[in-house]
């Protein structure tokens, strides 16, 4: 079921990806545009988040790899900044690396947004991986006519100039990306480079980037290939077949772009068999969608997901790593390609940690709680660290006490204000449980979209010093039973709950 499910997914995925690409630059400008609108101006608070747990911190201590797809250009978004900075200690560039962003021109390469992306990883000490070298989608155009022999030579160069460039800052690359075909076959991908080149095509490849960089790890990356089926044993025999001729290959890619309730119950046996041919193993491309709107079921689903899989990937002992495909909701590639899904990362779209965070956290630590890192909205630009108050279990504290009747309630929420900083307006969320409705608030505009309420301060009561308090409620409707919300966010934190 999953495999047929996947296959028609994936036919429609292919048939948008490059129309996606096209509007990728205008939208990426309206959503920055719209995003400083919508947060405000948001500023780094330099030491607090790195001085909490985060999930960086509990990868560094178990030696993985806990890693997010890179647009830099988001990195002027503070959230994004904030989150990026402080939760993450690999950086794969989503789109920048890749063949049409280096090489729009033959042989004319534009590394600025590539270096970009290792500028940013050199500057927070973390780790740069790859992506990629050579992929039938996002080549330029100007590769769509060229000969059989004419496109090996392209794509040679391409990766000598492209991981030469690189060189010595990248330690593994994708070589390869998604060159097996999608269903049962367990054949290569009809693609234009195995056409015109033939079956050698992977194994020029890889032998290009051992030449160009000797110290990289080479890998070959695909999507599911999560569990054991047509697809991964191609990749599986290919992988055996370079390892036994001598063809340079060091590590497979999993990418995982998975649906909640389907990792494949054979997930780690399969990674298990890559690692026992001799290669690294790591999971590339986590993220978990759902149908949308997002609720607390689907969500409790994905987060208890995403934690076999970050278990899956510490149970193999060869596995570098998760990253997963971006921070936030709120730039995933998944609406725009899977309509009607989404909400598939471990922030939300106003960047509030979901419960798939703390599942993260949990799978990757042993240590501290850690606490989620969040912007934190500031007007001034502080001189000086803010002094933080030692909350290692959050930033907030929340009491929500409802009074119900027939099928009707009301419910008064006190929020504390726990710190670090004091605060110049607040939006608090969470989910309900089971159908409750609002229908009027009173001291905050509450909006409801599904089941996820939003709660935004008045004009008389955004501000809020360390320690304080702000009470608001509201009346809604419920259908017999009314259990409360049991997770709040405030200002993107998760709060304890009073
Ligand atoms: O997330 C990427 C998106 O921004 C691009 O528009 C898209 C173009 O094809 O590629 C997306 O990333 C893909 C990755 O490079 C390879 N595996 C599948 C990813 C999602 O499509």
């Amino acid at each position: 079921m999953l495999a047929t499910h996947t296959k028609d997914r994936e036919r429609m995925r292919i048939h948008h990806l490059t129309r996606r690409h096209a509007r990728s630059g205008l939208l990426a400008g309206l959503l920055a545009a719209a995003s400083v609108l919508a947060v405000g101006v948001t500023v780094a608070q330099p030491g607090t988040a790195e001085a909490a747990a985060s999930l960086k911190s509990l990868a560094d201590a178990k030696g993985r790899d806990i890693g997010f797809a890179l647009d830099p250009n988001r990195l002027s978004e503070g959230p994004y900044k904030q989150i990026a900075d402080a939760e993450f200690n690999l950086v794969v560039a989503e789109n920048a690396m890749k063949w049409d962003a280096t090489e729009p021109n033959p042989n004319q390469f534009t590394f600025g947004q590539g270096d970009a992306v290792v500028n940013y990883a050199a500057s927070g000490g973390k780790k740069v991986y790859g992506h990629t070298l050579v992929w039938h989608n996002q080549m330029p155009n100007w590769t769509a006519n060229l000969s059989g022999p004419d496109l090996l030579a392209a794509m040679k160069n391409h990766i000598a100039k492209v991981a030469g460039h690189f060189k010595g800052k990248i330690f593994a690359w994708d070589v390869v990306n998604e060159a097996f075909a999608d269903g049962g076959s367990g054949g290569r991908r009809d693609s234009i480079l195995q056409q015109r080149i033939g079956n050698s095509w992977i194994e020029e490849a890889f032998r290009a980037a051992r030449a160009a960089d000797p110290g990289a790890k080479l890998c070959i990356n695909d999507y599911s290939t999560d569990g054991i089926n047509a697809k991964s044993t191609a990749i599986y025999n290919l992988v055996r077949d370079f390892k036994a001729r001598g063809v340079p290959i060091d590590c497979v890619g999993f990418q995982a772009h998975l649906i909640i309730g389907q990792v494949p119950g054979d997930m780690q046996a399969n990674l298990q068999r890559f690692a026992d041919l001799g290669v690294d193993v790591r999971v590339t491309e986590l993220d978990i969608r759902m149908s949308t709107p997002a609720n607390a079921t689907k969500l409790a689903t994905q987060a208890a997901d995403y934690k076999k899989v970050v278990n899956i990937c510490l149970a193999v002992a060869r596995c570098g790593g998760v990253t997963v495909w971006g921070i936030t909701d709120k730039y995933s590639w998944i609406p725009g390609v899977f309509p009607g899904e989404g909400a598939a990362l471990i922030w939300d779209e106003n960047y509030a940690p979901k419960p798939a965070y703390q599942a993260v956290a949990d799978a990757l630590g042993s240590g501290p709680t850690p606490v989620p890192t969040t912007p934190v909205p500031t007007t001034p630009v502080p001189t000086t660290p803010v002094p933080t108050t030692p909350t290692p279990t959050g930033n907030c504290t929340v009491t929500y006490v409802p009074n119900s009747w027939g099928n009707g309630f009301t419910a008064e929420i006190r929020i504390r204000n726990d710190g670090p900083n004091a605060i110049n307006s607040w939006s608090f969320g969470f989910y309900f449980p089971a159908g409750q409705q609002v229908t009027n608030a009173w001291n905050a505009t509450v909006t409801q979209s599904g089941t996820q309420v939003n709660a935004r301060n008045m004009s008389y009561n955004g501000a809020l010093s360390v320690g304080g308090t702000v009470s608001f409620g509201f009346q809604g409707t419920h259908t017999g039973s009314n259990p409360s919300p049991t997770s709040f966010t405030f200002n993107g934190s998760v709060c304890r709950n009073g």
